[in-house]
C-alpha cells in the first residue's frame, strides 16, 4: 500500500510515523509512506501558500494552485482509490472506515492548515472528509499521524503476529479484555487466578465476559450500534 501525505508541516508528521510497528512496517515494505511539502509548490520568491479569506474574517487559506498542483503531479502517477482531506468537520473516524483504507492501494491525505484549503479543492479533487475526533487541532498533520497509524497496524503482515490486529478494541465492536504480566503479585494485588489456570477455553471465555462487561460499563454506545 502507498500512502502520500501533502502536508506544509513535514516535519510535525515524520517524526510520529517513524517508531514501532509503522517504522517496521515500512522497513519491509508493507506500506510506502511520502511526506510532500505543499510549500515546493508555493507561488513566487517567498513561495506563498496561503491568503487572506474573501468575505474577510480572521485566518488564513491555503490557496488553491499549489495543492491542485501537488495533487495533479500525483495523479498522474498513480490512481487513487481515495483523496482524503482531515478536517474537524469531516466524518467522524470510526474502525470500519479505518479497515476499509486499509485495503487499499492508493491513497492520498491533505492536512488541512489555517482556516483550512481554498474549498474548491474540497469540491473538486476531494472524495473523503475525515475528522478524528469533536475538538479542533491546530492543524491536520497529528490527525494524519493517527489515521495512517491505525491504518497501518491492520494492514496484513504490518503486525508479526498476525492474529493481534484482530483483538484491539473494537474490532469487534467491543473494548479489549484487561491484560496482565509477571508478577502474578504485586503489592498484595493478585493477576485474576483463570489467567494463571492454563485452561484456554476458560481464559477465553473469561476475557470475552470481560470485553463485554468493561463495553457496557464504558461505551454503552458501541452496543447499540
Ligand atoms: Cl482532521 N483536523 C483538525 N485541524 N482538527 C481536528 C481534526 C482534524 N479532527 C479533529 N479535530
Amino acid at each position: 500500500m502507498r500512502i502520500d501525505i501533502l502536508t506544509l508541516l513535514p516535519g510535525l508528521l515524520e517524526s510520529p510515523l517513524g517508531y514501532s510497528i509503522i517504522k517496521r512496517a515500512r522497513d519491509k515494505g508493507v506500506v510506502d509512506i511520502r511526506v510532500h511539502n505543499v510549500r515546493e509548490y508555493g507561488r513566487g520568491s517567498y513561495r506563498q501558500v496561503d491568503d487572506y479569506a474573501f468575505g474577510g474574517g480572521a485566518g488564513m487559506v491555503m490557496m488553491i494552485a499549489p495543492v491542485f498542483e501537488l495533487i495533479e503531479n500525483l495523479k498522474a502517477e498513480r490512481q487513487y482509490d481515495e483523496i482524503i482531506y482531515l478536517t474537524p468537520d469531516g466524518e467522524r473516524l470510526a474502525q470500519p472506515a479505518v479497515n476499509r483504507f486499509s485495503t487499499m492501494v492508493n491513497i492520498m491525505i491533505l492536512c488541512g492548515h489555517y482556516k483550512g484549503v481554498d474549498h474548491r479543492i474540497r469540491e473538486h479533487l476531494i472524495t473523503k472528509e475525515i475528522s478524528i475526533g469533536d475538538y479542533v487541532l491546530s492543524g491536520g498533520e497529528l490527525a494524519a499521524a493517527v489515521l495512517v497509524d491505525a491504518v497501518v497496524r491492520v494492514i496484513p503482515g504490518a503486525i508479526s503476529d498476525e492474529t493481534s490486529a484482530l483483538t484491539d478494541s473494537f474490532q469487534d465492536r467491543l473494548l479489549a479484555p484487561p491484560v496482565y504480566t509477571r508478577p502474578e503479585e504485586f503489592n498484595g494485588w493478585r493477576v485474576p487466578d483463570v489467567l494463571l489456570s492454563g485452561n484456554h477455553k476458560l481464559i477465553a471465555e473469561w476475557q470475552e465476559e470481560q470485553a463485554l462487561i468493561r463495553t457496557k460499563l464504558l461505551r454503552p454506545d458501541l452496543l447499540n450500534e
